[in-house]
């Protein structure tokens, strides 16, 4: 494992440019459908990104979520499969990349990050007990909801600001974790929820000053702190650029010693792991581990692959090496700034500082004459698709869902719409076409109006809800 950061040509040389650290071998066309056939597609799909067929979709940015290009060791790793059902080899190959990359002493597989988040829940969560966090996620949330837990949002206030210049805006405000602890006793807070690169809130960053902190806080109460590591390579990435003391250490490094202030990790290998598909969930506690072990036979499978293919697992293994690569990272998150920067040079108003996997429009600042309880985000979705065929998620109110004790629509502070860039899968000509379609929405912004809900699922309703154009006379 390399200590130091690898520079690029250009840092060696003293130069501003840089490139991505691998050249294209394969390539998957995709194409464009008629602004008509997009608005029939739209329509059809009730106004809701989630609902189009990939098909009627030209650049997608819905997520980065399963969605990265494999490399050629990585393919190589699928023809390496050793599909026993019992003690694959490609288990222990995984087993060890966690290890020695995470530093926690014992692992179980699972399908995606949902199934351990639902394992953790289960066995970590007494119903009645509180789970402090720095902001939610959709399914963490509603796996510790499910589990009788009650999530608390502890992050700093900065974090709910799309304007706010904080350099590590997925800071926990430890004096909000403090009056929680005070309120209801540490006896009744089950864990620390902890995220790196915070999805919701644009992607932000942990600094590594603060989950020292939250160390020893949690240490003073008995608290455990689990880390959503989905998205950690890049939150030590912005740790590295940001953080006084870190620019000489290497990513690898950087993410070993955030995760040794945590008592365990629960992983979306879809992410940071440049797989299509698998997660993991890692303990130091011998017991908890028995407890998630015998948990995963009755969800996902056998402790040695929890719903993965032995292809997979050795896949992810490889994907686990590459990913913590100084170059891969700077590449990777460098893409996303470069998107960032071209907006930013028009104007236009997203979340600041840019985070680690996606650019994330403020909707507020596109629609101030749409309430939100006509979606203005799930609007701008509607319409950047229209315009020119990308593709992008909603992540303000329709995602937020309701308060499940008074039933009403929770209204966050930020009403956003994420366009997640996928790892080595696109050009820097299409981020030139997406920020110049970013543009024109933005320019007819006053012509647009919002939208009704007409389908509602009662959990996860982002995913297939159904909307309705409001005509200017109602
Ligand atoms: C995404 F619209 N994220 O960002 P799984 N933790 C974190 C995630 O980002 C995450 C999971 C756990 C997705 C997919 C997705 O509301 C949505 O492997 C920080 O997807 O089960 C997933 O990992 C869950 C999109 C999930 C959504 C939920 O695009």
């Amino acid at each position: 494992m390399s200590e130091s950061p690898i520079k690029t040509i250009g840092q060696q040389l003293g130069r501003r440019s840089w490139a991505e650290p691998w050249k294209i071998k394969m390539v998957e066309p995709i194409h464009m459908i008629s602004q008509e056939e997009r608005a029939k597609a739209l329509q059809e799909a009730g106004y809701n990104t989630f609902l189009l067929r990939s098909a009627d979709v030209y650049i997608d940015l819905l997520t980065d979520s399963g969605t990265s290009a494999m490399s050629d060791r990585q393919w190589a790793g699928i023809m390496m499969g050793d599909e026993a059902y019992a003690g694959s080899r490609n288990f222990y190959h995984l087993e060890a990349a966690v290890q020695t990359h995470y530093g926690y002493r014992y692992m179980v597989p699972t399908h995606q990050g949902r199934g351990a988040e639902h394992l953790l829940s289960q066995t970590a969560i007494k119903p009645g007990q509180y789970v402090p966090g720095n902001m939610y996620f959709t399914t963490t949330r509603l796996h510790q909801e499910l589990a009788g837990g009650t999530f608390v949002d502890v992050i700093i206030d900065e974090a709910h600001d799309p304007r706010s210049l904080h350099p590590f805006k997925g800071d926990v405000d430890l004096d909000k974790l403090r009056g929680l602890i005070q309120r209801v006793g540490a006896e009744n807070i089950a864990y620390f929820s902890l995220a790196g690169t915070v999805n919701m809130a644009g992607g932000q960053p942990v600094s590594m000053a603060n989950v020292r902190a939250l160390r020893e806080l949690c240490d003073e109460q008995g608290l455990p702190i689990y880390l959503d590591a989905t998205r950690m390579v890049e939150n030590a990435y912005f740790i590295q650029q940001q953080e006084a003391g870190f620019v000489d250490q290497s990513i690898a490094a950087i993410v070993k010693e955030f995760c040794s202030y945590t008592d365990g990790a629960w992983m979306s290998a879809k992410k940071d792991h440049l797989v299509n598909i698998g997660g993991w969930l890692a303990v130091n506690d011998h017991d908890l581990f028995d407890a998630l072990r015998n948990l995963v036979v009755v969800y996902e499978g056998l402790h040695t692959y929890g719903g993965m293919a032995g292809r997979d697992m050795e896949a992810l293994a490889i994907g686990i090496e590459e990913a913590v690569q100084d170059d891969h990272v700077r590449s990777r998150v460098g893409q996303v700034l470069y998107l960032g920067d071209l907006l930013l040079d028009w104007d236009i108003p997203i979340v600041q500082p840019v985070g680690g996997h996606a650019i994330f429009l403020d909707a507020r600042g596109f629609y101030p004459h749409i309430p939100q309880d006509q979606f203005p985000a799930q609007t701008l979705a509607a319409q950047l698709y229209l315009d020119s065929g990308v593709r992008g998620m909603e992540r303000g109110i329709v995602s937020a869902g309701r308060d499940p004790q008074t039933g009403d629509h929770r209204y966050p502070a930020l009403e956003l719409m994420r366009l997640a860039i996928p790892r080595r899968v696109y050009t820097q000509a299409h981020m030139d076409v997406v920020a110049e379609a970013i543009k024109a929405v933005y320019d007819a912004r006053q012509q647009t109006g919002g939208l009704r809900m007409v389908y509602e699922p009662k959990v996860l309703r982002f995913f297939q809800a159904r909307f309705e154009p409001i005509s200017a006379r109602e």
